[in-house]
């Protein structure tokens, strides 16, 4: 979405349409915002703008704000350089070009020192302004995908152990909020040291990444899965009872053990066993992860290639929340 100086009176959040191409302008001159807009425009940029400093801090609050910045510094209220400082106390994910009048060496110190990657000089070349905000992009680009790979497991591409565990205590508070239940699931593939024994490892990386797939498939877009450890991963199911959780356990056992997986010289037969629990109020993370790990080890004595449920008060009849979930 592009904003023009006509719909600087639209809501914030009708103002800010994703981080992806989005360039946030902060300037209290109308003609460099115009002369901003226009060039950002032809260079397909979603542009927002900010008459202020107050304003810009009020649009970077946002979920998903622009990361590529252009902060004027003098601006009545909240300056550039303060508006910097801001920033960089609270996010890491920003690129900020700061423009100084005059670009005197001892502002442009000033500027950097508060935060800004580079700075731009007024009057703006178009040429320059060009060539710097490429260097912004391919800066955020890398800072994407540092964080992607912080955060994701490289073998199977679903969420890290430590970004999960992120996660789930956000899911849980929300949830409480929302009263609603919270399903967590512990999985492990069953005899995988067999797989690995028999087809080496190489078949076995491409065996858990079929899992993985089969999992994920199975389940909402929403649902989260992450790699706890070698072949055990956790899945958090946002908005489920005991029976909805213990029925999405099932059907991941289904999908994985249906069809062998089939490599290039062999064909595999794997079956994953899975513990499950449902978090009710502020049960805290490590509680339930405890309590779906504990069935996990139940569906293994049991077994294998089976769902075991810890027991919740909604199974035992005493269900605290009524609320209709999906
Ligand atoms: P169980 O049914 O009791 O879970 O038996 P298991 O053989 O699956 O369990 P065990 O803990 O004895 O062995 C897990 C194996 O998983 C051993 C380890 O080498 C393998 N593993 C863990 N991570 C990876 C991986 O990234 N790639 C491959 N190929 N193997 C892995
Ligand atoms: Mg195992
Ligand atoms: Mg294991």
């Amino acid at each position: 979405m592009i904003t023009s100086e006509a719909t600087a009176n639209a809501t914030l959040s009708e103002q800010v349409p994703g981080a992806g191409n989005s360039i946030l302008i902060a300037d209290d001159d109308p003609l460099s915002r115009v002369i901003l807009q226009t060039w950002l425009k032809k260079w397909n940029f979603n542009v927002i703008v900010a008459e202020n400093g107050v304003k810009a801090w009020d649009i970077l609050q946002q979920e998903n704000a622009p990361e590529l910045l252009i902060l004027d510094w003098v601006m009545p209220g909240l300056e550039g350089i303060e508006l910097c400082r801001r920033i960089r106390q609270r996010r890491q994910n920003a690129y900020i070009l700061l423009v100084t009048a005059n670009g005197e060496k001892g502002e442009v110190v000033r500027g950097l020192e508060a935060g800004a990657d580079d700075y731009l000089t007024k009057p703006f070349d178009a040429d320059e302004l060009r060539a710097r905000l490429k260097v912004g992009q391919r800066i955020l680009a890398l800072h994407h995908q540092l964080r992607f790979q912080a955060t994701h497991d490289a073998l199977t591409g679903v969420w890290s152990r430590g970004a999960v565990w992120d996660m789930l205590p956000r899911e849980l508070r929300r949830a409480a909020r929302s009263q609603t239940p919270t399903g967590v699931l512990m999985l492990d593939l069953d005899h995988f040291k067999t797989v690995n024994d028999t087809w080496g490892h190489l078949a076995g990386d491409l065996v858990l990444k079929e899992v993985v797939q089969r999992v994920v498939r199975t389940l909402r877009t929403y649902d989260i899965v992450g790699r706890y450890g070698g072949e055990e991963f956790l899945v958090v199911l946002p908005e489920c009872r005991a029976d909805q959780v213990q029925a999405t356990a099932e059907r991941i056992c289904a999908a994985v053990s249906e069809s062998s997986i089939q490599l290039e010289e062999s064909a595999i037969n794997v079956t994953v066993s899975i513990g499950g629990a449902v978090a009710y109020d502020m049960d805290p993370a490590e509680n339930i992860v405890g309590n779906a790990d504990g069935a996990l080890f139940r569906a293994k004595a049991a077994g294998r290639n089976r769902v075991s449920m810890h027991p919740s008060p909604e199974v035992l009849g005493n269900q605290r929340f009524t609320k209709q979930t999906v």
